[in-house]
């Protein structure tokens, strides 16, 4: 898988800063009608869904609301599980649309030691599921669940595959299933879309589950998974915080700086990941109506803590960075200010106690136990004002 992705990145991909070409970013705070906006009631009532409305139809497809039928079903359970600390449950979600159905398989671990609902993470998992392993026999860095429950947090994850498979011949064999007309729609959802869709549904469920506190759910995901997990929580307010860890590409970082894997690559390599418009903008990124930052801007005044990994340049940290640092203004018509700095922060050196959160890890692109420690940091802060 390794060697196939790198033989993929054009020999032309540039690394080089002084190479980025100069451009300008669509003005987030300015309706298509040229209205400037001056404060959050406006950004909800217009601003906001124009801009939400802008990246389904040119990027991530649409967004199906409406299904007939969903139904949970506790699969396996077991209230002692990583010696007695944690409550194991297996939950089948199954949600019905149209004498169609598909099943999202959820493993959820909730603390023990903990008085009242727990607030829970939950990762969009594009890696095999043994790295959310519920017999724990394989203890993987990129879901160290054991972590979270020693924070005190619950744990969830479900695989991407179940809501579409991730390859371009098979990926409409899952939720998209339940809305064929989708496929055959210029703007329609296809696979990122489909898993945004699933973590909808996986709060449908926390939403009935009284042991969970469904006003502190975090959506997480790494890389594809971290794409995913923006476009989610831009469409579902009920996610308290978004995490969005080397999402790179279509996720953090901007596109109009061209730097590392770009638009044409990614919808060459990854053509079932976004719709069929997007393809308009293979080599022509300016010309896209949005730009990263304003996905962030859609999470405002919900905190967004997006993390890359130094060596990881495909992803463009510093472009992920300016992304959330081009999102301030949208913070600033809640009256939350920002603590990142002017200038990308040093390796290792997150910043955190601030709505729109950023750390550029020494090392691979991963998901590891360091990322993890900062995002329970991260969501410390936010809800109970802990400081670090
Ligand atoms: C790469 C892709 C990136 C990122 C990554 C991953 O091949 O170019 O956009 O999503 O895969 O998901 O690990």
């Amino acid at each position: 898988f390794a060697l196939n992705l790198h033989a993929q990145r054009p020999a032309s991909t540039n690394y080089d800063e002084s190479k980025v070409p100069e451009y300008t970013l669509p003005a987030v705070l300015t309706t298509s009608s040229g209205k400037k906006v001056r404060s959050a009631k406006v950004w909800e009532k217009s601003r906001r869904p124009e801009v939400l409305g802008l990246f389904a139809e040119n990027i991530y497809g649409q967004m199906p609301l409406k299904y007939d039928r969903i139904t949970y079903s506790i699969i396996n359970e077991d209230r002692n599980s990583m010696n007695g600390k944690a409550h194991l449950k297996e939950v089948l979600i199954e949600v019905f649309n149209r004498n169609k159905s598909v099943k999202i398989n959820l493993t959820l671990f909730i603390p023990n030691q903990k008085t009242g609902p727990a607030p829970v993470f939950l990762l969009i998992n594009n890696r095999p599921k043994e790295n959310t392993d519920p017999s724990r026999t394989v203890k993987s860095e990129f879901w160290p669940a054991e972590v979270l429950i020693e924070g005190g947090y619950a744990i969830a994850a479900f695989q991407v595959n179940d809501l579409a498979p991730d390859n371009k011949e098979t990926f409409m064999n899952g939720a998209l299933q339940l809305y064929p007309e989708q496929l055959n729609a210029e703007n329609g959802m296809r696979a990122i879309g489909a898993w945004a869709w699933g973590a909808s549904r996986v709060m449908d469920y926390f939403e009935t589950d009284p042991q969970l506190d469904k006003k502190r759910v975090a959506v997480t995901g790494h890389s594809r998974g971290g794409k995913a997990s923006l476009w989610a929580a831009a469409n579902d307010q009920r996610f308290a915080l978004c995490i969005s860890n080397c999402s790179g590409n279509t996720g953090a970082a901007l596109a109009r700086r061209q730097f590392g894997e770009r638009v044409k690559v990614i919808n060459t390599v990854f053509p079932h990941w976004f719709n069929t418009n997007y393809k308009k903008y293979n080599d022509n990124e300016d010309q896209l109506p949005v730009d990263q930052h304003m996905l962030i801007s859609l999470i405002a005044p919900r905190p967004v803590y997006a993390t890359n990994a130094s060596e990881d340049l495909w992803a463009d940290p510093r472009g992920t960075f300016l992304s959330l640092k081009h999102a301030e203004e949208v913070y600033e018509l809640y009256g939350l200010k920002s603590a990142l700095p002017e200038v990308q922060p040093e390796l290792n050196t997150p910043i955190i106690e601030s709505p729109l959160a950023y750390h550029n890890r020494e090392g691979k692109h991963d998901l590891t136990v360091y990322d993890w420690k900062q995002f329970i940091r991260f969501a410390d802060s936010h809800y109970w004002g802990k400081k670090n």
